[in-house]
């Protein structure tokens, strides 16, 4: 009789002979790229939390189309976008309303489409929303944001878009179907922050590490689109002056700590999935420096994990989680996951929360859905919503504690 080791029986082992105290891990898959170390004790498969949370699930909304992003409105109904190029107001029993009018056209094919919204933080009284968008353009496509006004009928939860203006365009313009980002979140003083993509290919995706590309970025904008004038490269000649943060490869998870600081989680590419916390002009390393490898299995780059002048991620997942939304948590509904991320996972099909301690991630935890989780929100009432992507259409999950 042949054994084999059970990996996470092996993984426990070794930490017990080697550290005392006995964890398990959420990830007992081997990773793609073995030869890789981290560069810090739990930057990467950080123990489960000593209890597991316990949830129950209930479908709030269903066989809606294929959806991208969710908003709650301010009386409690959601603003849901549709990879396709639509938004609809959904009702808090789950009822969706007919196609918003007013949404200009956008390149869904691959990965594209209509991406993130966000509200105005004034939108209670101005109506205005934010919305990010693949936008087919001369010669190819980019991700673009919109700024609009949402004129509303809350009795039948029809909608339409007036005053629709593109505020801000990724260059340069290429033609791809992959990697656009993209999420939107305003900071505390009102900055808006827009994560995007280095469109994948070999060639495009270089741009990262250029400060006169707009691949590969997080940009730092106001309202009507122009570059915040406290932004790192304001002053650096050839440099887009909208740049934040550069050297990341698709960021589609991004939101704001308990302080107000924005965090990201971007997709890598075979393993290498990354939670940063980015900060002004700094690099995180795309395509120079990456935990997991390419698609094929060869080294990217040198195959290097560190550099001179480059970011190390707070986190990595090898294997990859494929990050899609993310939401901090600090409701009433789980006392357990206060000052946690809660990231939705393509791949890992549910939610992946990570536990903080200061800038360290301590705990991670999977609260498995059974479905492609793409975007996450929590409701006033401290549950958690998650938005799912099935054969082409979604459902909203609504995550409680209760039975
Ligand atoms: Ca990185």
């Amino acid at each position: 009789m042949i054994h084999i080791p059970n990996l996470l029986t092996a993984t426990l082992l070794s930490s017990a002979l080697l550290a005392g105290p006995v964890f398990a891990q959420v990830e007992t898959a081997p990773p793609n790229a073995p030869d890789q170390t981290p560069a810090f004790e739990g930057q990467t498969r950080a123990p489960t939390p000593a209890e597991a949370t316990a949830v129950s699930t209930e479908v709030v909304a269903d066989g809606l189309p294929h959806l991208w992003a969710m908003e709650f409105l301010p009386d409690g109904r959601m603003l849901v976008t549709a990879k396709a190029g639509a938004m609809h107001i959904v009702s808090e029993a789950g009822n969706a309303g007919p196609e918003i009018t007013g949404v200009p056209e956008v390149d869904s094919r691959g990965q594209g489409g209509l991406l993130d919204v966000a509200l105005a933080p004034d939108f209670e009284t101005s109506g205005l929303i934010y919305f990010s968008f693949s936008e087919p353009r001369d010669g190819g496509n980019g991700t673009s944001v919109a700024s609009a006004k949402l004129v509303q009928d809350p009795g039948n939860n029809t909608g339409a878009l007036e005053d629709v203006k593109v505020i801000f365009q990724q260059t340069p313009t290429y033609n791809g179907d992959k990697h656009f980002g993209s999420r939107l979140v305003f900071g505390p003083e009102g900055e808006l922050y827009v994560t995007v993509g280095e469109r994948s290919d070999v060639e495009p995706r270089v741009q990262a590490q250029d400060i006169g590309s707009g691949l590969g970025k997080t940009f730092r904008i106001d309202v009507t689109g122009a570059a915040l004038t406290d932004n790192p490269f304001v002053d650096t000649e050839g440099a887009l002056p909208e740049i934040w943060s550069l050297g990341h490869r698709n960021m589609q998870s991004a939101a704001l700590d308990g302080e107000g600081r924005l965090w990201t989680v971007e997709h890598g590419p075979k393993g290498g999935d990354e939670l940063n916390r980015p900060e002004a002009g700094k690099n995180y390393g795309w395509p120079e420096v990456t935990y997991g490898v390419d698609y094929s299995g060869a080294p990217i780059g040198e195959g290097i994990t560190e550099k001179a002048e480059t970011e190390q991620p707070v986190y990595y997942w090898d294997p990859v989680i494929a990050p899609s939304g993310m939401a901090y948590y600090e409701g009433a509904e789980f006392p357990a996951w206060d000052n946690s991320f809660i990231i939705g996972g393509l791949v890992a099909q549910g939610l992946v929360v990570v536990h903080l301690d200061g800038d360290q991630v301590t705990s991670e935890e999977r609260i498995p859905l059974q479905a492609r989780v793409r975007d996450v929100k929590v409701g006033t009432d401290g549950a958690v919503y998650a938005v799912t992507e099935n054969s082409g259409s979604s459902q909203i999950i609504r995550v409680s504690s209760g039975s």
